[in-house]
């Protein structure tokens, strides 16, 4: 069953339309444009199963949600740890940040990887999206929200526990 963070933060009714801007993108060799339509896959998975509407923007003032590769200490005392381990965390409603560790060797092509320590950024991505909304880790296997994920596989559709899980909130 799917979880909440603790106190059940969300996004409060007034806010249905959240905007993201990707930033901090020098630490990673991905370019721009395929990080754009990365990411706007993995919203769009949350958006399809709820009233929430995701749109990218260019200005981080205008942004709920900041997106941004980091690698080691970045100035929020959750360090990052080099290849895997920790791949990216995010913070629970409504702060916003996503962090993705810079020293992963992302796969940001759609396609899996049979190559050691390769990591489907999509994957990562719909489950970080998952915690910013609020929430938290589910104990049914092969939900988006399940704590473990093999490395080399994609896993990018919401099983039914995370539609449950996401509807009770919006
Ligand atoms: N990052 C952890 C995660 O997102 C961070 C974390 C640990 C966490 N405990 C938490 C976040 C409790 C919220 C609440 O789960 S991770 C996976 C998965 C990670 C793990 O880098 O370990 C994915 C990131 F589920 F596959 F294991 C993305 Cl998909
Ligand atoms: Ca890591
Ligand atoms: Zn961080
Ligand atoms: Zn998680």
């Amino acid at each position: 069953l799917y979880t909440y963070f603790p106190g059940g933060p969300m996004w409060p009714p007034f806010r249905r339309e959240l905007r993201y801007t990707i930033t901090a993108t020098a630490a990673t060799s991905i370019d721009r444009a395929t990080l754009s339509a990365v990411f706007a896959r993995a919203f769009a998975r949350w958006s399809d199963a709820t009233t929430l509407r995701f749109a990218e923007t260019a200005s981080e003032a205008d942004a709920d949600i900041t997106i941004g590769f980091y690698a080691g200490s970045h100035g929020d005392g959750e360090a990052f740890d080099g290849p895997l381990g920790t791949l990216a965390h995010a913070f629970s409603p409504t702060d916003g940040r996503f962090h993705l560790d810079a020293a992963e060797a992302w796969v940001a092509d759609g396609e899996t990887s049979s190559s050691p320590g390769a990591v489907d950024l999509e994957s990562v991505a719909v489950h970080e999206i998952g915690h910013l909304l609020g929430l938290g880790h589910s104990s049914v296997q092969g939900a988006i929200m399940y704590p473990t994920i093999r490395t080399g596989t994609r896993k990018v559709d919401l099983e039914a526990d995370d539609v449950q899980g996401i509807q009770s909130m919006y």
